[in-house]
């Protein structure tokens, strides 16, 4: 036997060679008889035994669960090598007794496995003995990913593990889930963009009928296609990258039955199913996932039960379809659902579910209600409390647990409320308790709140419908990397950042886009996290650090873009040994004009015509004019020409060109930024100006109150209007919202130093006037005006930007 075999045995193979090998000392004595002879001889007496063995089985009916499976055991097993040598054979499996280059294993089976050997290993699929003994139990073949070795996650299937490899960019894309995620969204929206044409976008006056579509789900049912043993409304799986640290994308509905959900460690899932139950952990199948999508869009596009006007993508497998509704006709809504979900489970045998409706929210909310395998329509008018008592806080998208716990302390935590009709019913009870949400949670958000338990939306997520192409239209670009990063010097993250740069520029050009902001976001070790964490190579707790730049004119140019970046890092304090994870966003996209219109393409340069031979220049000069290309002369002015004029060509020439030279300097880059900061200097003073009512140029749009604009003349106009009201019966209600809603917009538009300015005047003439007055009604009006609506508004900014940005992700995933 070659020695690469031997070094192939496991310890009880080689022993177990040995022992033979002393025993059968005589026939290896026989000059004719080799070991390898020997080995072939005795594994040949052992398979007959084995075909015996199985033939009896089958015979039997034993199931034939391992047909096809070649398996090889590796070192000492737990049940031990002849017990599952024996189960193996007499359920159809091929027991393999030496790994030689010959005999190739399907399967190696072993309880322990040093990594050097999981190296050696790469190529096969290595299981733990559980496969075999759950398998036989369940009665088929279970998925050997199921029973993969824990510590597969600590090998993981991302072959480049060193950041500092060229390759390692590429490699982390083809695994990560998130990656893959994104780019579909993307390209889904860029879809959309390049469909407006077949689209019909409603008006405001249209009455619409919205059809949520989105699949059960999706990875799950896409991986359980690789595994027709599985049954994917029985048995539990789970899509994963390994079997331990590493997180469920998707979990079908028989493993949420027991409670797992999606984004749960798998180590934990486990610990939710019963004894003797098995968790089915399935690989991932990208391009399955990407072509039973493409399939459900192309349905949504073209079948036989109803032409959507519009088709928006969320996401790979989720698609708002609206539909402009006719009076002269009601469709049967059931029968188009019903008939959707046939046709889309004909072709890609995946199911999906629909919510129905007229409005988004009440589509969304049927959407949950429908799933798995179903529909639900209810229009908004229909909403009775039996619905909100099903529909949870966190249903409500832009809602998600602080929002709630700040709901649960403004109502003092008693009861704790959990589902809609909770909160309708303390928000019935307490007028007061709107003011309060809005003055924690935003006013926004509150309105969208409040829409929702009416079945309604907000203009924010109307915006999807109005104005499609604006709401998809791709407004940033990034890359986001939380796994494998760990440097050991700026170089290191500096190269890395290079490669980064590199990749998000591509997409810009693709996009034929300019960023105007750059946003470097850090994941930096948690002081008390462990140097590694449990997931291999994760990131595990850390802080997360950020530092903006806006720069002065769009750009993508790869070196100004890399060096602002770069120097975002040294910007905050984060050693490169303490990186976890790097995010890099190209923030407000503008376009860059396409070459058609660029008009410099309508120009050589003075300088370039110069430099030609002065035979041909005449030929040139014709064909130019044809072509209507002007020879852009040098920028001289009046007295430059004069002087020019006055002295001989060669020198003439000589001084053109200086002047051209001192032209581009002065056309370069940086003068423009220079330029352009100057102008935001200035229109920033001008909106100073605009505050204190002295100019009418402002970067801000104006908010009238009043009819005016000047916030001095507002100011003066509030005064004369508390002075006048605090005496009788207080201001007008009519007024005082039409006040509320100028502070509004002031909060809104992050003016709120105005707001401050206004409510301290209010308090000082309140001061002023609480001797005499403080026992008037219309004092106390003021007063109440002050605590409850002004006050609150100040605090408000921070929320109202927070409300902002949780609307931009309210779709997202
Ligand atoms: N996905 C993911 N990671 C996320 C969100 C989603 O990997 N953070 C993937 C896995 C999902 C698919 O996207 O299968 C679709 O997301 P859904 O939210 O629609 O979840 P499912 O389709 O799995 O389940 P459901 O039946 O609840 O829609
Ligand atoms: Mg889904
Ligand atoms: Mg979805």
């Amino acid at each position: 036997m070659e020695d690469s075999v031997l070094s192939q045995l496991s310890d009880d193979s080689l022993l177990e060679y040995i022992a033979d090998l002393s025993q059968s000392q005589s026939q290896l004595d026989a000059a004719d008889y080799t070991r390898e002879q020997y080995f072939r001889e005795k594994s040949a007496r052992q398979q007959q035994q084995d075909r015996a063995l199985q033939e009896e089985n089958k015979q039997n009916g034993v199931p034939q669960i391992f047909g096809g499976c070649a398996v090889y055991i590796n070192g000492y097993t737990k049940p031990g090598r002849l017990q599952l040598h024996e189960t193996l054979v007499r359920h159809g499996g091929k027991f393999i007794h030496y790994l030689s280059s010959k005999r190739k294993a399907t399967h190696i089976v072993a309880t322990n496995m040093p990594l050097k050997k999981r190296k050696e290993f790469a190529n096969y699929k290595v299981v733990t003995p559980e496969w075999i003994v759950e398998s036989v139990k369940a009665g088929k073949l279970l998925p050997w990913q199921s029973f993969a070795h824990a510590w597969d996650d600590k090998q993981p299937k991302i072959a480049v593990t060193n950041c500092n490899d060229p390759n390692f960019l590429n490699n982390f894309f083809q695994n990560s889930r998130l990656h893959h995620l994104s780019n579909w969204k993307s390209n889904l929206r860029q879809n959309v963009l390049q469909l407006n044409d077949s689209f019909r976008v409603p008006k405001k006056k249209d009455s619409l009928t919205v059809f949520h579509i989105d699949f059960d789900c999706f990875f799950a049912s896409v991986a359980a296609l690789d595994f027709p043993n599985l049954d994917i409304d029985s048995d539990p799986i789970v899509v994963c990258h390994g079997t331990h640290n590493s997180d469920i994308s998707s979990c079908n509905y028989a493993a949420r039955k027991y409670g797992i959900k999606n984004g749960m460690w798998v180590s934990d899932a486990k610990g939710f199913l019963p004894q003797g139950v098995t968790l089915n952990c399935l690989p991932y199948n990208f391009e399955k996932i990407e072509a039973k999508s493409a399939e459900f869009y192309s349905i949504l596009r073209k079948n036989d039960f109803i032409k959507f006007d519009e088709i928006l993508p969320i996401s790979i497998d989720e698609s708002i379809c609206v539909k402009i509704s006719q009076s002269s006709e009601t469709p049967n809504l059931r029968d188009i659902c019903q008939n959707l979900r046939n046709e889309i489970y004909k072709s890609t045998n995946c199911t999906v579910s629909i919510g129905c409706s007229d409005t988004l929210i009440m589509s969304r909310l049927n959407l949950k209600r429908a799933k798995p395998k179903s529909s639900f329509i209810l229009f908004h008018k229909d909403v009775d409390d039996t619905f909100l008592s099903n529909v949870k806080l966190s249903d409500i998208p832009g809602v998600g647990s602080s929002t709630i716990s700040k709901i649960n302390a403004l109502n003092n935590q008693e009861p704790i409320l959990e589902n809609v009709l909770q909160l309708k019913k303390v928000i019935n009870a307490n007028k007061s308790f709107i003011g309060s949400m809005t003055a924690t949670v935003g006013n926004k958000l509150t309105k969208k709140i409040l829409l929702s338990l009416d079945g309604k939306d907000d203009d924010e997520s109307l915006k999807m419908i109005y104005e499609p192409i604006n709401f998809f239209e791709r407004k940033s670009l990034s890359i986001d990397i939380n796994w494998g990063i760990r440097f050991n010097s700026i170089h290191e993250v500096d190269a890395f950042i290079d490669i980064c740069t590199k990749y998000l520029v591509e997409k810009l050009n693709e996009l034929k886009k300019k960023t105007s902001q750059i946003n470097l976001k850090l994941l930096k070790r948690a002081p008390n996290a462990p140097i590694e964490p449990e997931k291999y190579l994760g990131c595990g707790k850390c802080d997360s650090m950020n530092r903006n730049s806006k720069l002065g004119i769009p750009s993508n140019e790869f070196g100004f873009l890399t060096t602002e970046i770069k120097h975002n890092y040294r910007c905050v304090s984060c050693p490169p040994n303490e990186l976890r994870g790097i995010s890099i966003q190209f923030i407000k996209l503008v376009d860059v004009p396409s070459t058609k219109d660029d008009i410099s393409k309508r120009f050589i340069n003075f300088e370039t015509f110069q430099n030609l031979p002065n035979d041909v220049k005449p030929g040139f000069v014709n064909e130019l004019k044809k072509r209507k290309i002007q020879i852009k002369e040098p920028k001289v002015n009046k007295y430059q020409e004069s002087f020019l004029n006055e002295i001989p060509t060669q020198l003439r020439n000589e001084i053109k060109k200086d002047l051209i030279i001192n032209e581009k300097i002065k056309n370069s880059e940086i003068d423009r930024i220079y330029a352009k900061q100057v102008q935001r200097q200035n229109s920033l003073m001008n909106s100073k100006n605009h505050l204190l009512g002295n100019s009418n140029e402002s970067i801000f749009e104006s908010i009238k109150f009043q009819n005016e604009t000047s916030f001095k003349k507002i100011c003066s106009k509030i005064i004369a209007w508390v002075d006048f009201t605090v005496k009788d019966n207080g201001p007008h209600p009519k007024d005082l919202e039409l006040f509320e809603n100028y502070l509004d917009k002031l909060s809104d538009s992050n003016r709120v130093p105005l707001i401050l300015r206004i409510s301290k005047l209010i308090s000082n003439e309140l001061n002023l006037k609480s001797l005499k007055y403080s026992n008037e009604n219309g004092f106390q009006i003021w007063e109440q005006q002050l605590i409850k609506t002004i006050i609150p508004k100040l605090m408000k900014n921070k929320h109202t930007f927070q409300t902002v940005r949780k609307l931009d992700l309210e779709f997202d995933l």
